[in-house]
């Protein structure tokens, strides 16, 4: 494939869609990125980028000086199309993947035979199979499949190019062209298969780690009941060569885990399959730390000093965070003060151990690691991600 001469759309322009335009465009691609939110658009187009990804401000910025990348909230013909888009949940836990179809729709009428379409969001298995048979009615000879996104928030940029792919087309020849494309700019290993276990595999993935640090939520609160310190107890069976218990936290968080296991639920499992349950453990465990928080209040005024608000460490993306939703119940009725550098209009750190009586580690941002030990004694501190660890 010769980079000089293709050009590339990309519909989705989030935490996966961005960098990878970029990166694209960087590799000699024309690219399109293309988004629907017109302000978003304007804040790329003057380089108004905020975030935890570092290196994608100035690749944004190369792209755009260079004329490779160019951003725009329509779908424009080009030679590759990728879908990008987030893929999300009804209120019934069921897959709703209405913003991939949307973009479908758009990509119906610019399409010619022998373009290549990607699907990278993340989808029910058989949705590419699905798409591919409503865009061949409406196109012949296209080539389509699906390269599942596996991209850590916080090191995207990095991870896209070293990471290993899973590509799977509708057809060989499909997953042949997706290979020779992503050969062009990633560096990891491209491991060949249908677009059915390219789907299966990235919700087996995400499912994985969710039911991977369910166990850890569940040890932690076990642990409490025998007054035992978990983190300890994790230390310790961490030493034996095949044991590896992931890190308790205060619940699950972001668009990834706490969605993608219920796509691979959806049709075929019950409800108490380990998989639902593992969510329930995680979605209990915010339950749990509230009433945590509140068993520990001396005075009805006491001030809680809640370190962390975004969904992980050292990353400033709110998304379905555990923190925040706790912070907010505590709200309701409790003296709160929240802190986290990472999220505009919160308290200092200094200033906010000085004035409360209570300190609860949410969310363990490096930042948190250099708290001196003389700005918590006589307080209670409860810690729920292993802040001060
Ligand atoms: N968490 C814990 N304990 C741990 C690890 C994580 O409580 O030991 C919590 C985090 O605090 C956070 C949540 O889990 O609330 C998710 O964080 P994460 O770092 O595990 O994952 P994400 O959601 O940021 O990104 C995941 C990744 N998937 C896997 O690691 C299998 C990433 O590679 C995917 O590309 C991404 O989902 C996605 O987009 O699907």
């Amino acid at each position: 494939m010769s980079s000089k001469s293709r050009t590339v759309c990309i519909s989705g322009l989030g935490q996966v869609g961005l960098p990878l335009a970029c990166l694209v465009a960087s590799s000699g691609f024309d690219v399109t990125g293309v988004d629907t939110n017109k302000d978003w658009l304007k804040l790329l187009s003057e380089g108004m980028l905020e975030g935890n990804e570092k290196e994608l401000g100035s690749l944004l910025k190369q792209a755009l000086d260079r004329r490779k990348l160019k951003l725009s909230s329509v779908i424009e013909q080009s030679d590759v199309h990728i879908i990008a888009v987030p893929t999300l949940l009804t209120h019934q836990n069921q897959p709703d993947i209405s913003r991939v179809y949307q973009v479908v729709e758009t990509i119906l009428p610019v399409l010619r035979p022998h373009d290549l379409v990607i699907i990278e969001s993340t989808c029910p298995i058989g949705t590419t199979e699905k798409i591919s048979r409503t865009m061949r009615a409406h196109t012949p000879l296209l080539h389509i499949a699906h390269c599942p996104e596996r991209v850590l928030p916080g090191s995207v940029l990095n991870e896209l190019i070293n990471n290993d792919r899973v590509i799977g087309g509708v057809n060989e020849t499909s997953t042949l062209k997706a290979e020779e494309f992503y050969a062009t700019f990633i560096k990891g290993n491209i491991l060949k298969t249908t677009s059915r276990m390219a789907e299966a595999v990235k919700l087996a993935e995400n499912s994985f780690r969710d039911v991977n640090i369910a166990f850890a939520n569940e040890i932690s609160m076990l642990m409490d009941q025998f007054d035992l310190n978990t983190n300890e107890l994790i230390r310790l069976a961490n030493r034996h060569p095949r044991v590896d218990i992931l890190k308790p936290g205060p619940g699950v968080g972001g668009h990834c885990l706490s969605v993608d296991p219920w796509f691979l639920i959806d049709s075929k499992s019950s409800s108490n399959s380990l998989i639902s349950r593992a969510r329930e453990v995680n979605t209990l465990k915010i339950d749990w730390v509230v009433d945590k928080v509140k068993a520990s209040l001396k005075n009805k005024d006491d001030a809680v000093a809640c370190l962390g608000l975004s969904y992980k460490a050292n990353v400033s993306s709110l998304d379905a965070s555990p923190a925040l939703e706790i912070v907010k119940r505590l709200e309701m009725d409790t003296n709160v003060i929240r802190v986290d550098p990472f999220v505009k209009g919160t308290e200092p750190i200094s200033k906010a151990l000085s004035r409360s009586q209570i300190v609860v580690g949410l969310v363990a941002h490096d930042e948190f690691k250099n708290i001196p030990c003389k700005y918590l004694e006589n307080k209670i501190v409860l810690d729920f991600a292993g802040v001060f660890e």
